[in-house]
């Protein structure tokens, strides 16, 4: 194992990849922005490195300066986290180029996935299965002709992209031209690269997400599946495992697929292969090279921590199974997030006059913010994540309730009432919900009425 490890990143992640490396018995180096000096990943790590002033792109996202705090430091390795430079090729390959083992895939395999036009016909040539829609990139009038073949609704969706952004849904040909100037800016505005590509819109479709672990020499332990269909504005609010629309035939058939991909390109470190599952059938869309938001959902259900797979994996150590790892219980994550719902989820920072996190059996916490903690600014909206257990799904949700209900926090709107009046809506009991789900209970979900009467306003 690494005995010096850097932590490229800030927030809840920070905080986590430090815990399992303390239980592994690995230095810690943090760094951090002017605005963070107060951060509970700078007070939790064995030394920290200012590498810059608060906006991310002189700090967060400075690969020479990074570079530089892991150098100096005589870290082994780097763990980007997740956002900032985690899906960053050139990242990768600085450290690399510096002696620095990166702590996720290769910088070719994340170059693969992150242009998704190419990710889709490598997985395609693996048996995958697809969206129907164009073959790698398109000009308007491919787009058109797509159109034509297959019909409307048309997603266009940036291949630099993913995540939502730079996506564009199309109800008709009439529609298309303008569509596509407008996803092709801004594309091009967010990415520096304006490359589209056009898939059918499956509007009432399932977001399933199956988490993987490579070796890097072709072995693959998969780690069942996380329902993601509860998103607003492609931030997800809520996500859980198992989904309640997958069955133990689809989940070996998804679980199957996410490890030929895998090994058909010898994925080193975690990764989550994102499908739409409609009518029993699922489609791939897209895969993530880094550890993702949701992990603690896969870990509680699985036992394994997946921090310690990625730093095991980086060392060459191996990976703590393979095969399809079993799943036990029922788990559910909360997000929540210091936003005003009243101001349509504007991110509401300063200082955090209260916290006492839920505590008991079936609970945990993932979080950096402490009693007293100024919020800053400059970064995402994410304050904590409740994740809970429990042996099935009705439990879990209660548990859920039971958690939120505990959690005090004053001093910054949150979007705490939001994911209790989900855990109450009778739609959500009853499982049966889609990526439609959120838009279609709007006007049943106080909170986002409230939105909605703000964003109009
Ligand atoms: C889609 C889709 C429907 N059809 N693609 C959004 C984020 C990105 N990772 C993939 N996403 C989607 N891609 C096709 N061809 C639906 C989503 C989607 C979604 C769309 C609208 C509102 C909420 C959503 C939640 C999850 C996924």
């Amino acid at each position: 194992m690494f005995r010096r490890v850097l932590i490229a990143n800030r927030g809840d992640v920070a905080v986590r990849v430090i815990r399992t490396c303390r239980d592994l018995g690995v230095e810690t180096v943090a760094v951090y922005s002017t605005a963070d000096s107060d951060s509970l990943h700078v007070r939790l790590a064995d030394r920290a490195v200012h590498v810059g002033p608060a906006p991310a792109r002189d700090s967060y996202l400075n690969v020479a300066s990074i570079v530089a705090a892991a150098t100096t430091t005589r870290c082994e390795a780097v763990h980007p986290g997740w956002g900032f430079l985690a899906e960053n090729a050139a990242f990768a390959r600085a450290c690399e180029d510096n002696g620095l083992e990166f702590v996720g895939p290769t910088p070719e395999s994340i170059e693969l996935m992150g242009d998704k036009a190419r990710a889709k016909q490598t997985v395609r040539a693996a048996g995958l299965p697809l969206v129907p829609g164009s073959d790698g990139m398109v000009t308007l009038a491919e787009a058109r002709a797509i159109g034509q073949e297959i019909g409307y609704p048309l997603l266009l969706k940036a291949s630099a992209g993913g995540g939502g952004r730079g996506m564009r849904l199309v109800a008709g040909e009439e529609e298309l031209e303008r569509a596509y100037g407008a996803a092709a800016a801004e594309a091009g505005a967010a990415f520096g690269y304006d490359g589209l590509y056009a898939e059918k819109a499956l509007l009432d479709a399932r977001h399933v997400e199956i988490q993987v672990v490579g070796d890097g020499n072709g072995r693959v332990l998969t780690l069942g599946e996380r329902d993601c269909s509860i998103q607003r504005r492609h931030q997800k609010v809520i996500e859980e495992a198992p989904s309640p629309g997958v069955t133990p035939e689809i989940r070996q058939a998804m679980e199957d697929a996410a490890r030929r991909a895998c090994e058909a390109i010898r994925y080193r470190g975690t990764g989550t292969l994102e499908f739409l599952l409609a009518d029993g059938r699922f489609h791939f869309i897209e895969m993530n090279t880094r550890l993702q938001v949701e992990h603690p959902v896969t870990e509680v259900l699985t036992g394994i921590d997946l921090v310690k797979a990625q730093l095991r994996v980086a060392a060459g150590e191996g990976l703590p199974a393979t095969g399809s790892a079993a799943l036990q219980g029922h788990a559910l994550e909360v997000r929540l997030n210091a936003e005003d719902p009243a101001r349509d989820f504007l991110p509401s920072p300063g200082v955090l006059e209260r916290f006492r996190p839920p505590l008991g059996p079936g609970v945990r916490v993932d979080t950096h913010a402490y009693e007293g903690y100024r919020i800053p600014p400059y970064y995402d909206s994410l304050l904590a994540k409740v994740i809970v257990w429990a042996e099935d799904r009705p439990a879990a949700v209660a548990r859920g309730l039971r958690a939120l209900s505990e959690l005090d926090v004053a001093g910054v709107a949150t979007t705490r009432e939001l994911a209790m009046e989900i855990l109450r809506d009778g739609q959500f009991a009853s499982g049966s919900y889609t990526t439609s789900y959120l838009r279609d209970a709007e006007a049943r979900l106080p909170s986002l009425v409230a939105a909605e009467a703000a964003g109009a306003a």
